[in-house]
């Protein structure tokens, strides 16, 4: 399996998360991609290449244009505002803020783009977040020269990130991107699905109207989760999408054998769609000794993952999400790629 990987996620090291009430050291850091790699050559994958640089056409289709220039020039606003620190938005437009609209005001504009406040933006993050949109864009356009399976190394993650919004460690939704470029160049009907074990409500945003992507998300319910406002079972589709979108949130500690049975109902779903290619937003911290998760899955557990995937027998663009804290990510990304690549 080719493995899409870019150096530049190294630009995205930020200092603070907000966790707790304290600024701690982030869960989300560039050791995550360090040590997928690692457990990714350990165990035999070595067709490790660089993406093309494809700037944000694609991107450009999916999220507003305000909200990609926002995150180009944030952090020069930012310091030159006088600002020394990581940029954290204070001030976020929420129930009855009937007219809002983006501030001129660098630090309004920062909580207009938000969705949740632990995300710092630093110098760098930028130049990381277009790298990883790269790997996503490179990874579909391997599998449209015929390729099986792929994987995007991205980092930061992007599932989060929604059409004018950023949170959760994302500011471009890869998995997105992915599949717009899959239909971009031909596919008909592509699905998406969230594996991570948060919501990916930046997925859901941005494909929410539409019926060519259909957006499928196993996670934590968000009575007990974060994002905590996205993931309902009840979220189904709007408009010409209603029907699209199918979330199953799941509760504390559940472990493989509810988690398979879950994951077997989405994959169903994706059939009768009629899914040309899957794009899978892969984050591991479904993991038991995950630090911020509550799901019991084990590093075996992810082999058997890789392998109801492939049973689809759908092209797959695999795209790298969450997953925190142990070096054992490495081997459970692994494990789902060589479950893949057996199945
Ligand atoms: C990003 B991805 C712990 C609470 C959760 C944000 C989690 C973002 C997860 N501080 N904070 O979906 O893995
Ligand atoms: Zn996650």
């Amino acid at each position: 399996m080719r493995i899409i990987y870019s150096e530049d996620h190294k630009f995205r090291d930020a200092k603070t998360e907000l966790h707790g009430g304290e600024l701690v050291k982030p869960f989300e850091g560039p050791f995550r991609a360090e040590w997928i790699l690692a457990a990714l050559q350990e165990n035999g994958f070595s067709d490790i290449v660089a993406p093309e640089a494809h700037g944000l056409s694609v991107a450009g289709k999916l999220h507003d244009a305000g909200y990609l220039e926002f995150l180009e020039t944030i952090w020069e606003r930012w310091t030159a505002a006088g600002f020394t620190s990581e940029a954290i938005p204070i001030s976020l437009p929420v129930r009855r803020s009937y007219h809002a609209r983006p501030p001129k005001n660098i630090d309004g504009l920062l909580g207009y783009y938000a969705n949740s406040v632990e995300t710092s933006i630093t110098d760098g993050t930028y130049r990381a977040a277009v790298a990883a949109n790269d790997c996503a864009i490179s990874a579909a356009d391997h599998i449209t020269a015929g390729n099986r399976h792929v994987f995007a190394l991205c980092r930061p993650p992007g599932h989060h990130a929604g059409i004018d919004l950023f949170g959760g460690y994302c500011f471009l939704n890869n998995a997105a991107i992915a599949a717009q470029r899959l239909i971009d160049h031909g596919a008909a009907k592509v699905a998406i699905l969230d594996v991570d074990f948060h919501h990916g409500n930046g997925t859901q945003d941005i494909t929410y109207e539409r019926d060519d992507i259909f957006f499928a998300s196993l996670h934590g319910d968000p009575d007990d989760a974060f994002p905590y406002f996205w993931g309902h079972a009840e979220e189904t589709g709007k408009g010409r999408g209603e029907g699209f979108n199918a979330n199953f949130p799941l509760p504390r500690n559940t472990p493989w054998n509810a988690y398979r049975a879950a994951l077997e109902s989405a994959m169903k779903r994706i059939a009768d769609f009629g899914a040309e290619a899957l794009v899978v937003s892969l984050g591991v911290d479904t993991f038991e000794k995950d630090p911020i998760s509550f799901f019991r899955l084990t590093t075996p557990d992810f082999q058997r993952m890789g392998a109801v995937l492939a049973a689809s027998d759908l092209p797959i663009v695999t795209v790298m999400e969450g997953g925190y804290g142990v070096t054992e990510i490495g081997h459970n990304v692994a494990n789902v790629l060589l479950g893949m690549e057996d199945g």
